[in-house]
């Protein structure tokens, strides 16, 4: 199970250009909306295993984005289009949020000018209608079922009742999910309603080329005055990006110090999306096969199994553990090995990033 990334924003601000360049012009656009694409995850660290290993082959993890071809402001507008795509979104593990800031004659801003916190505030809005409009229906249901409901069911429903209210409380006031610090509990109770607003949120501002100059100043201006809770905002020139996939490396890396761009800004946006879903890398040496996985902070050791293969969860024995650091400090497998480096590790080891790990598991 790979991690999803929906693309929101509004009409023409750059979205389908941006997950061209995000997926190498890999996704799959001539079909209609949503479109799904692949982008693999910048890992330095594989590099340098591969250099120690010489395996037959390095596999970076991935992360798929997906454009929904629409701007969440007309989903409103068409109920049986939306109704598909927003759960298509709903099953994303977070949202990214295209916003124009580039300037282009031939094609206006569908308001008529520019305004990044304008677009902001109205993305959020669509976002946060679209929940309130599933607490809705929800409540209505609850107070239905609170008619006849026996003493038992009573309690949980009324708590249900307590904290979706809350919430929509909240939604009208313009104040996110993700921004409630909800309990371990109260995160449960609602993790099946999918709540766009719960999502971890990077905005992506779309800006010129003649702005890329300037990055650092915007960046520094916008996170000074867009400083949230699970939710990050970097500028990316998504037209350049896009250009750049369609070079070889070398020629692409030319065109960037030419611009004066230190990173890719692809893979700074695959970076700060890992970021903000807590996502951290571990390493497996499989038949002659370097591959990094990403998993969430703080999972053990079965489930970074089961990232890998649902037998290895199931028949899972224990894993064979090493530090990234450690490994690079002994020079090869081996030598960590006559050093005792390895750890045997089970179920509840808590994996780290880094970590270099070997399954053991029967089938
Ligand atoms: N000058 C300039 N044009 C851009 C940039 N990014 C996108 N565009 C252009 O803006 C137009 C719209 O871009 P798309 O990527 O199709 O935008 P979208 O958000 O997917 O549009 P819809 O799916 O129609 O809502 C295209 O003609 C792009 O070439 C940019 O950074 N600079
Ligand atoms: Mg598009």
């Amino acid at each position: 199970m790979s991690i999803d990334i929906g693309i929101v924003g509004l009409a023409k601000s750059g979205k389908t250009t941006i997950f061209n360049a995000l997926a190498k012009g890999k996704g799959d656009t001539r079909s209609l909306a949503p479109h799904i694409g692949i982008a693999k995850v910048p890992e330095p660290r594989l590099k340098v295993l591969a250099d120690m290993l010489h395996p037959k082959r390095i596999v970076p993890a991935e992360i798929s984005y997906t454009d929904i071809g629409a701007s969440v402001k007309d989903l409103g507008e068409d109920k049986a289009i939306s109704g598909q795509i927003l759960n298509q979104l709903s099953n994303a593990d977070a949202l990214i949020n295209v916003v124009r800031a580039f300037t282009n004659e031939s094609i206006p801003h569908i308001e008529g000018s520019l305004d990044v916190d304008r677009d902001i505030a109205t993305t959020n809005l669509e976002l946060a209608l679209y929940d309130i409009g599933i607490i809705s229906r929800r409540l209505d249901k609850i107070e239905t079922s609170l008619k006849g409901a026996k003493t038992t069911e009573r309690q949980s429903l009324l708590q249900e009742q307590e904290l979706l209210s809350r919430i929509k409380a909240n939604l009208e006031k313009d104040v996110p999910i993700r921004e409630l610090r909800l309990t371990v509990d109260q995160a449960r109770t609602i993790a099946n309603y999918q709540f766009l607003t719960a999502k971890p949120l990077l905005i992506v501002v779309n800006i010129g080329e003649e702005q890329i100059p300037r990055t650092a100043s915007l960046e520094a201006e916008l996170n000074s005055h867009y400083s949230r809770i699970m939710s990050g905002i970097i500028t990316l020139c998504g037209k350049l990006e896009m250009e750049l996939t369609q070079l070889d490396n070398n020629t692409a890396e030319g065109f960037r110090t030419e611009f004066g761009i230190t990173e890719s800004g692809l893979d700074r946006v695959i970076k700060f999306s890992y970021q903000l879903l807590g996502l951290i890398s571990f390493f497996t040496i499989v038949s002659g096969e370097v591959k990094a996985w990403s998993i969430q902070k703080g999972n053990n050791a079965l489930k970074a199994a089961g990232k890998i293969h649902s037998d290895m969860e199931r028949g899972f024995i224990r894993a064979e553990v090493i530090s990234y650091d450690d490994l690079m400090k002994c020079g090869s497998l081996s030598e960590a090995h006559k050093k005792g480096l390895l750890r045997l590790e089970g179920k509840g080891y808590i994996v780290q990033d880094g970590d270099v790990v070997t399954f053991l598991f029967k089938v």
